[in-house]
């Protein structure tokens, strides 16, 4: 089996990479990346000179490469490439639009190209974010429906609809998963838990969003990609796969126990300006997938968050090296000039 990734050099497609060849060292992965400042080829370093694993540096929204890569005798795409953080949608979307969606596009229409010669399987990786914001009660089914506040999940949900599109105009075998908030080794460290995690390593202040009061649920990277494993395999094709973790915490909550854990004060806690739009909470059903697939999360959060935290402190030299230069000064931009 020989398996396209897109995306592989970031946070949740350098994990599944690596858990992929680990179980199935028969299968084949190309991990095509554009190497955007998200991009990090030490994510998957270890991997370097394995035999059954090939990078190539490509832009989805390529069409013409995307189409010779498709033709390579592939079974399944796993779509992970995206512009993934809401803060920086904020900022400028245009890069958002291009690859979440016009690049989506692009893949779709390569797939549909071969779709004759080639059967591949078209696995979407989606949010929660897609469906918007919950209040005090109740969780998101995958009929829920879809409601995007930022810039980022507006550009997931087109992403979605048009990968809805392609199996039901063209019968493009496709699947979309919706997970919530990732965490784990490797994730980029302007979202909440890496960054939280290494400023409170060199005691530097926590910027909490508003009240801090609200809710995210929180999934380990590695059940993530055990999901994904179970969807690919064994997936039905349109249909949309809600994932979740089981873990709802307040941004508070998670900035407090990352403290408590390093044994710093909650002392560096400070609160900032709200983020615009900002949803107030996500919570996930999961109970589709746990039973038509058998998968359930393994990993509890206390769990998580010391495995993750340990990491961190045995990669120092991983997120020291990315907190410089253009991070500072996108770092400066979003705490001190908001
Ligand atoms: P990330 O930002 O860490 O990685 C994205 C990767 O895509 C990077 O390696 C980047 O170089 C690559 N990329 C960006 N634009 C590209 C393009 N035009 N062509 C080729 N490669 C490109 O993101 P992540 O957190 O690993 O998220 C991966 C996917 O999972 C995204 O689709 C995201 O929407 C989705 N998702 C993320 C989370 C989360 O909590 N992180 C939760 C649910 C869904
Ligand atoms: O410095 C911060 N302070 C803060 O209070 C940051 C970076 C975040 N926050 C808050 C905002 C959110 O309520 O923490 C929460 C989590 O923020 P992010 O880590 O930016 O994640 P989120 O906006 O929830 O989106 C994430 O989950 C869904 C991923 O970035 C998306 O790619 C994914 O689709």
């Amino acid at each position: 089996m020989r398996i396209l990734v897109t995306g592989g050099c970031g946070f949740i497609g350098s994990n599944f990479i690596r858990y992929y060849l680990k179980n199935y060292p028969e299968v084949s992965i190309i991990n095509v990346d554009k190497l955007t400042y998200a991009g990090n080829l030490e994510n998957l370093f270890d991997l370097s000179h394995a035999p059954n694993y090939y990078f190539i540096r490509a832009d989805i929204a390529d069409a013409a490469r995307m189409e010779e890569l498709v033709r390579k005798g592939i079974d399944a795409i796993v779509n992970f490439a995206a512009e993934s953080h809401v803060d920086r949608s904020i900022e400028d979307p245009s890069s958002f639009i291009r690859t979440n969606i016009f690049g989506t596009f692009v893949l779709l229409e390569a797939v549909r190209k071969v779709s004759k010669e080639q059967k591949i399987r078209f696995l979407h990786i989606s949010t929660d974010e897609v469906y918007g914001s919950l209040g005090k009660t109740g969780a998101f089914t995958e009929e829920t429906p879809l409601a995007p506040n930022s810039p980022y999940s507006a550009s997931k949900t087109a992403a979605d609809m048009m990968v809805r599109a392609y199996f039901h105009t063209y019968g493009l075998p496709a699947i979309i998963t919706r997970c919530s908030n990732n965490y784990g080794p490797y994730q980029f460290p302007e979202k909440l838990i890496p960054l939280m995690v290494s400023n409170a390593m060199e005691d530097k202040e926590l910027p909490i969003y508003g009240d801090g009061m609200n809710v995210r649920d929180w999934i380990y990277v590695e059940d993530h990609c055990r999901a994904l494993d179970c969807v690919l395999q064994n997936g039905k094709e349109g249909e949309v796969y809600n994932i979740g973790g089981a873990s709802e915490r307040t941004n508070l909550y998670v900035a407090k126990s990352i403290l408590d854990h390093l044994g710093k004060p909650h002392s560096l806690i400070r609160f900032v300006a709200d983020r615009p739009g900002h949803d107030r909470r996500y919570a996930i059903d999961f109970s589709k997938i746990k039973r038509e697939l058998g998968w359930s999360p393994t990993i509890s959060f206390e769990e998580g968050i010391s495995r993750t935290i340990e990491w961190y402190q045995t990669h120092r030299e991983w997120w020291k090296k990315i907190k410089t230069g253009e991070y500072l000064d996108y770092y400066r931009r979003m705490y001190h000039e908001r």
